[in-house]
């Protein structure tokens, strides 16, 4: 099947011994291509305590070859409250630094996941909840979706990986404000400061999501894998460091079978054209 993966089912996912049944914080689920983690705490509006933190690191490591795309959503009328407040007490400062450096070690398993991961925002995407969603690579938001980075009032600082990507996508002025004054953007400053790509109806975000993961996932594997693997890396480089890579990249995106059948469909005009839609 050149464009179509293999479909997948629920005893294809998460195969090892029953590991979906330990996976209390999460639903996990896949259709088609399409893998999907659902953040299931939604009476603590998915604040992320310890045992979410790390299913979801086991459910990343499990998900199955077979899988072209992942959508994370949350549960409720909330995407993510963030930290889990409970969690925070009597931490001595090492244990901190751990406690930050297993949400790097997460936030890195997204940002750097085999297959692109599309997010599904709604209501508060706050502290640690945004620091998870800036590690997606596609971010929906519908129009009730707001952000917060209400660590300055809680007299703490982001440790989930926040600081280095939140600026990337919104600016260091802009998490300045919202950590030093509390402020608050609703969806449309969201995308008007690229913390979102897309804003939807509110309601719509996981339908939204889902429909990009499908398109994302017809993609040739390796052309997805360049996108989340080497972009971000060459966005980091010196430019001429970067174009080298870049070069390595394309050449061996160019090598891979799938890309060979896509543009031998296109110059016999079997392929789709670039249209709007
Ligand atoms: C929580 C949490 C939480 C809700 N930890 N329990 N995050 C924050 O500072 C955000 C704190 N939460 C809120 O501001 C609000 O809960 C919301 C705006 C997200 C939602 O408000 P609302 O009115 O819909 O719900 P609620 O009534 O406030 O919360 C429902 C329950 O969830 C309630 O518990 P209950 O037992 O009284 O029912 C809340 O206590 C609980 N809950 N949010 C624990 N965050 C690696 S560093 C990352 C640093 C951070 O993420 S700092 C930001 C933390």
């Amino acid at each position: 099947m050149p464009y179509q993966r293999a479909r997948m089912t629920l005893p294809d996912f998460l195969p090892a011994q029953g590991l979906l049944a330990h996976l209390t914080e999460l639903q996990v689920s896949a259709a088609g291509a399409v893998a999907h983690i659902r953040l299931n705490r939604p009476a603590k509006r998915n604040a992320i305590n310890e045992a979410l933190m790390q299913q979801l690191h086991t459910a990343l490591i499990h998900l199955p070859a077979s899988a072209g795309a992942l959508v994370i959503s949350g549960e409720g009328p909330h995407f993510c409250a963030g930290l889990d407040l409970s969690d925070l007490s009597d931490r001595s400062v090492a244990e901190g630094i751990h406690h930050s450096r297993g949400w790097h070690a997460v936030m890195d398993a997204l940002q750097y996941f085999r297959v692109p991961v599309v997010v599904a925002l709604q209501g508060a995407v706050v502290g640690g909840g945004l620091e998870l969603a800036a590690a997606a690579h596609i971010r929906v938001a519908d129009a009730s979706t707001y952000f917060g980075l209400p660590e300055g009032q809680r007299g703490i600082f982001v440790g989930g990986g926040g600081s280095a990507r939140i600026p990337r996508l919104a600016g260091v002025a802009c998490m300045t404000d919202m950590m030093l004054t509390g402020r608050v953007l609703d969806a449309s400053e969201g995308e008007r400061r690229g913390l979102v790509q897309y804003v939807v109806p509110e309601g719509g975000s996981l339908a939204k999501a889902v429909a990009l993961a499908q398109r994302i996932a017809t993609n040739a594997p390796l052309s997805n894998y360049a996108v989340v693997q080497a972009l971000p890396r060459i966005a980091d480089m010196a430019q001429s460091d970067g174009l080298f890579v870049e070069s390595l990249m394309a050449a061996i995106a160019q090598g891979d079978e799938a890309a060979k059948q896509r543009l031998a469909d296109f110059l016999q005009g079997r392929a789709a054209k670039v249209l709007k839609t």
